[in-house]
């Protein structure tokens, strides 16, 4: 097969290895379609100062779970059934065969990247005149990191040299944004009420663990040519694996985390929930 195609596009896959890669997608989108919910319903927990966060992770939710739709609906148009495994639809004759296009994942990172970096600046100390470009600074590296990454995924399954030479350039601004972040989430910790702080370092930790996946599933198929000298769909299930649970962290996880730090800032300032039966004592 020619051209520059992700890695699926040249495997085979048994129906087992089929299924668990469509039910990881689907279980990928069924929870960010599920936290749209959580973040609607969760909202008035916060004092109205707090809620633009909120709003942010609803955007972030809806960006996800279509996209992750989307990814699953070209998986499932690009491989066919043969009677024993799943083939590209290309390979099985299928007229108007489609790839299949991991790059959507990429599409939805354009988005949501820029807002999980700076979604963190409401429930920070940071003097307004300040927050502005701390805005720009973290939104423009995430942004250029994503289209630096992006550009590189193409190469994974023919050619690893610009797949590497992209990924390298991608991980500068990576670093850049990793840096700051972790300096001023580190400045909250210590100003942060006790129980505030405590989910402040979780954020932290979550965010080292969690975006730290994605370079590692990037790198998925250079492995795989490095040890196999091809890519395998046992290959294709680990990354779609590695990104799902990378997503679910640092989409969900985060979101409901910074949500407790603005739930306890917001209690902290006074603010009782409507729906709180304290309130409804008083
Ligand atoms: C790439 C390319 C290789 C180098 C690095 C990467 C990092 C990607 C990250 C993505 C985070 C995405 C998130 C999405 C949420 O919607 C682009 C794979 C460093 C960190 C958090």
């Amino acid at each position: 097969m020619e051209g520059l195609l992700n890695l699926e596009n040249f495997v085979e896959f048994t129906p087992a290895q089929y299924d668990i890669l469509s039910h990881i997608l689907t279980i990928g989108y069924a929870a960010h379609f599920a936290a749209i919910a959580y973040f609607i319903l969760t909202r008035n927990q916060v004092a109205p100062k707090y809620r633009p966060m909120g709003t942010m992770s609803v955007v972030v939710m809806v960006s996800a779970a279509l996209l992750l739709l989307r990814l699953d609906i070209s998986f499932q148009q690009a491989f066919v059934f043969d009677g024993s495994m799943y083939i590209p639809a290309a390979e099985a004759g299928v007229e108007e065969a489609t790839a299949y296009s991991h790059g959507y994942r990429y599409l939805n990172w354009l988005i949501d990247v820029p807002l999980l970096l700076t979604q963190s600046i409401y429930v920070l100390y940071i003097a307004q005149e300040k927050q502005f470009g701390l805005r720009v600074k973290l939104a423009g590296s995430g942004a250029a990191m994503v289209i630096l990454g992006y550009v590189g995924q193409f190469w994974e399954a023919t050619d690893v040299t610009p797949l590497l030479v992209w990924g390298f350039l991608s991980t500068l601004p990576y670093l850049y944004f990793a840096y700051v972040f972790l300096n001023i989430t580190g400045d909250a910790v210590t100003k942060l009420p006790g129980e505030a702080a405590v989910t402040m370092r979780n954020i932290r930790y979550l965010f080292l663990a969690a975006w730290g996946l994605y370079p590692i599933a990037y790198l998925v198929p250079a492995f795989e040519l490095a040890a196999l000298d091809g890519v395998s769909a046992e290959g294709a299930v680990t990354r779609t694996l590695l990104f799902t649970v990378a997503d679910v962290l640092s989409k969900i996880f985060y979101g409901v985390l910074l949500g407790k730090v603005a739930q306890i800032r917001s209690r902290e300032e006074g603010y009782v929930p409507l729906d709180d039966p304290q309130a409804q004592r008083s």
